[in-house]
C-alpha cells in the first residue's frame, strides 16, 4: 500500500502482492522529469524493516514519449549505484519496472534514491509512481 496526498494505492505491483511488505516505501504522482537534464529528478525513499534483507521490491512507472532518452538509477544508502535502465528502447513510450532489486550485501534499511534522468532536449515526461520496499 502506498499513500500520498489524497490517493492510496493498494496492490499496484503483482510481485509485491506475493510477499509480505515489511515497510512502506514512498510514492509520487506526476513528478516532472526535467527535460535535457542528466541529473534528472531525485526520489529519496527511506526503507525500513529490511535489516536482514538482500532484496527490495521496486515499482516504478514513468510516462514519457521516448524511453530511449531516459536513464534510471538507484543509489543505495551505502553509496552503491545500480543502473536499471540506460537509454535503450529508442522511440518506445513509457517505462515501467516492477520487480526485485538484489544487492550483494545484507541489510537494506536507510535512505535510497531513485533517479530518473532525461538527458535529451525535447520530449518530456513524468514519474507516475515509485515505491521501494524491503523484501
Ligand atoms: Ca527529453
Amino acid at each position: 500500500m502506498c499513500t500520498t496526498g489524497r490517493q492510496t494505492l493498494i496492490g499496484q505491483c503483482p510481485l509485491a502482492q506475493s510477499v509480505g511488505i515489511a515497510s512502506e516505501g514512498a510514492c509520487v504522482f506526476g513528478e516532472r522529469i526535467p527535460d535535457g537534464s542528466t541529473a534528472g529528478v531525485l526520489l529519496p525513499i527511506v526503507v525500513a524493516g529490511g535489516s536482514s534483507s538482500t532484496q527490495l521490491a521496486l515499482d516504478l512507472r514513468l510516462r514519457h514519449p521516448d524511453r530511449g532518452q531516459l536513464k534510471v538509477r538507484v543509489r543505495a544508502p551505502n553509496g552503491a549505484q545500480l543502473s536499471l535502465h540506460d537509454r535503450s528502447g529508442a522511440g518506445v513510450p513509457d517505462f515501467a519496472w516492477c520487480g526485485t532489486v538484489r544487492v550483494p550485501w545484507t541489510g537494506v534499511n536507510g535512505r535510497w534514491i531513485v533517479s530518473v534522468g532525461d538527458g535529451v532536449a525535447g520530449g518530456e515526461g513524468t514519474v507516475e509512481y515509485v515505491n521501494l520496499t524491503a523484501r
